[in-house]
């Protein structure tokens, strides 16, 4: 590691270490607002049923950052990029990989989010944490806001697509209702004008095409427990409606904003939504993740690549 080295801070929502580490992982997403007995036991029950208390997101941060930095080392060998982690609300903090980055005699560096799509209440909070401690210890530090449209995640959601596709009968593809999602957000985003919806139907509409779906539409997932309205329409509706009025009998949904197994897709869809859909009969398939797709690696390289030589 050299002063001309560049530092990448790879940035991720974090996850428990442990069942017993929930309490104190879900009062940093409350903003250190303890959750009640009854929130804390429902997520502790729904960590529990993926896979017996074990937290695949950290396995595949860990995974996304390492190959991400040999495929940096392999596109980019002439520059020297140093990848750190970073997360929202788990060790270690945004804020701690900004400082190992300081502390490691780097004076540039890159931050990257694993989530294409940008809003100033997601992507844009992960950047003004880093952004505030980069200032404080005078590094010079650039952002990637988003990459929705990018033409490797575009063929790499794509292929996904085709692939669940032939999870059912080749007679039944065109009757099969590919649904996009994404996580919910407050919908007070739309007052400020915010473009993360707008992002997200580019994305489902560039995968639909690509994949040559036509019979397809976008739902919101994973809508916070607050009394304050969620984006909409909910997954969970949309499988009751499409079912009772539609009468589709197939639905493969494409979680298009999220890049890797974790809790809102193994158990948000796997689970919640394969039982809804199982209790009105209907076959429910999810594509596969992007984990650490070497198209997807490429992807950021590239995009972290062109943020650092730029300005
Ligand atoms: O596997 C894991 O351990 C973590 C899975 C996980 C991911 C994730 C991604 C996003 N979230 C976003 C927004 C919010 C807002 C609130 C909120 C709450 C939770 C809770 C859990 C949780 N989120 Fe999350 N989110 C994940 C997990 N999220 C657990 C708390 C229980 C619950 O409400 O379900 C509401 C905060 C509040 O109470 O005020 C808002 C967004 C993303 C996608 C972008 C990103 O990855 O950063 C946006 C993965």
């Amino acid at each position: 590691m050299s002063h001309n080295s560049v530092g990448v801070l790879v940035m991720s929502y974090g996850t428990p270490a442990s069942l017993d580490d929930v309490k104190t992982y879900y009062t940093h997403i409350r903003r250190g607002v303890p959750p009640t007995q009854e929130q804390l036991a429902a997520l502790v029950s729904r960590y529990d049923s993926i896979a017996g208390g074990c937290f695949p997101l950290r396995k595949n941060t860990d995974e996304q950052a390492a190959a991400l930095q040999l495929t940096l080392d392999r596109e980019y060998s002439f520059s020297e990029y140093v990848c750190f982690q970073g997360l929202k609300h788990a060790p270690p903090f945004i804020e701690e990989g900004v400082e190992q980055i300081a502390a490691a005699g780097i004076r540039k560096a890159v931050g990257i989010v694993l989530a294409p799509h940008y809003s100033a209440l997601s992507v844009g909070a992960y950047i003004e944490r880093a952004r505030k401690k980069a200032k404080e210890l005078h590094l010079d530090m650039r952002f990637v806001k988003s990459y929705h449209d990018h033409h490797l995640l575009i063929q790499a959601l794509a292929t996904r697509v085709r692939r669940g596709l032939d999870r059912f009968p080749l007679a039944d593809h065109p009757q099969v209702r590919v649904i996009f999602t994404d996580h919910s957000l407050p919908a007070s985003i739309l007052e400020r004008g915010d473009p993360y919806p707008e992002q997200l139907m580019q994305t489902s509409c560039l995968v639909a095409k690509m994949s040559g779906v036509t019979n397809w539409q976008f739902a919101w997932q994973s809508a916070g427990r607050t009394d304050v309205p969620w984006l909409g329409p909910d997954i969970l509706d949309v499988l009751e409606t499409v079912c009772r009025q539609e009468r589709v009998k197939n639905v493969l949904i494409c979680p298009v904003g999220f890049v890797s197994d974790h809790l809102e897709v193994l158990y948000d869809i796997d689970i919640e939504c394969r039982q809804l859909a199982e209790s009105f009969g209907m076959q429910l398939e999810r594509t596969e993740m992007l984990n650490a797709d070497p198209a997807y690696m490429k992807l950021l390289a590239e995009v972290v690549h062109r943020a650092a030589e730029e300005g």
